[in-house]
């Protein structure tokens, strides 16, 4: 039963949302008929209509606004996660089933900006959910370090280019972390869409980065999501840093089982990420382009791209470097995901070029 105690929360903030100009797909998308027919609804593991939402009900300013305490809320709150799956995800229906796993073949991926005129960097990175393990709102300590020995073990087995080592938060000095983050490596600190979310609980107990010694192939351990596999390098050989990932992942899927759903694809923490996971991104200058954002913006989503600011996601550009990446990660393959990113990139330098 959910308590007196939280349909007062839920009714309070929900009437406060709604009569806010909040341009979440929360408040699109959360009517007062979806609101009634889910607030007395919880999953096995107890997770309420209030655990999803929260952090949208307390960060008015959030793009989405939802996240999945369990996998088991997707379908228990299918009535509202369905929507803002098929708006984020353009227009992946309810009725539609994600594709298999496909990497594609990275060698038709080339080189985004040869001459280094405009590509600093580049990135691809996905998620994975361990098998056996709720998301962060469900976890216990005692999980946190299970995950964490589990995930450090693992990868210590990695040989090549992918050897490296694991950085546990709990006892890092506050400079080397500073020092990841500027860098553009480690995760930030005190993201208050998943603190609201209830997601950063003990935290930094059983965080932490695996990296190996160039930097160039990281993992990520329970920050938004169980994992987050990261290929990345300067300048734009995309081919390079998607074939690096796929290799990394397709080893890791050997010695980890990690949670899949038939119809979500691999499942994750927030609903934007759902699918494939992908995001592959560049750090660039399109100094043209972007004397206006707005306009930026406009022509970067015709292209099914998503622009953040050069830390990432809720962050400003930083010396006109911003991070564009594709947006959408559902009902295509990893490849088209890659590709859609690398045709837009393609196409806004043309436009640079042109202006
Ligand atoms: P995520 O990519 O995991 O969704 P963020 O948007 O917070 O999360 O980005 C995480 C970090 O990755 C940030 O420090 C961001 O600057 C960095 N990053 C993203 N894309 C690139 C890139 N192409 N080159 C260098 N750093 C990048
Ligand atoms: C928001 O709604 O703005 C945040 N909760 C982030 C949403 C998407 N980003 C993500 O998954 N990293």
């Amino acid at each position: 039963m959910v308590s007196a105690e939280v349909l007062e929360k839920l009714e309070t903030e929900f009437k406060k949302l709604e009569a806010s100009d909040s341009k979440s797909l929360l408040k699109k998308y959360l009517t007062r008929e979806i609101f009634d027919q889910l607030k007395t609804k919880q999953t096995s593991f107890g997770s309420t209509l209030l655990d999803c939402i929260q952090s949208g009900l307390a960060n008015h300013d959030s793009g989405v606004g939802i996240y999945a305490p369990d996998a088991e809320a997707y379908t228990v709150f299918a009535d509202l996660f369905d929507p803002i799956i098929e708006d984020y995800h353009n227009g992946f229906k309810k009725t539609d089933k994600h594709p298999p796993k496909d990497f594609g073949d990275c060698d038709t991926l080339g080189n985004l900006d040869p001459a280094g005129e405009y590509v600093v960097s580049t990135r691809v990175r996905c998620g994975r959910s361990l098998q056996g393990y709720p998301f962060n709102p469900c976890l216990t300590e005692e999980q946190y370090k299970e995950m964490q020995d589990k995930v450090s073990s693992t990868l210590s087995g990695l040989e090549g280019e992918l050897k490296g080592t694991y950085y546990p938060l709990a006892g890092m000095t506050k400079e080397v972390q500073q020092k990841l983050i500027d860098d553009h490596f480690l995760f930030k600190e005190g993201d208050r869409f998943l603190q609201t979310a209830n997601a950063c609980r003990f935290w930094p107990t059983g965080r932490g980065i695996y990296h190996n010694e160039n930097k160039t192939f990281l993992v990520w351990c329970n920050e938004e999501d169980h994992l987050r596999i990261i290929s990345m390098q300067m300048g734009g050989d995309l081919g390079q840093v998607f074939r690096r990932l796929t290799t990394a992942v397709n080893d890791i899927e050997k010695r980890i089982p990690f949670s899949h759903d038939d119809r979500l694809g691999f499942l994750t923490f927030c609903p934007t990420n759902l699918g494939t996971t992908i995001r592959a991104s560049v750090h660039i200058k399109v100094p043209k382009l972007a004397a206006n954002k707005a306009k930026l913006d406009e022509i970067a989503g015709k292209f099914n791209l998503q622009v953040r600011g050069t830390r990432g996601e809720h962050t400003e550009a930083e010396g006109g470097i911003y991070d564009i990446s594709n947006k959408r990660r559902m009902g295509l393959t990893e490849y088209q995901a890659v590709k859609e990113m690398y045709d837009g990139i393609t196409e806004l330098i043309k436009i640079e070029k042109e202006l």
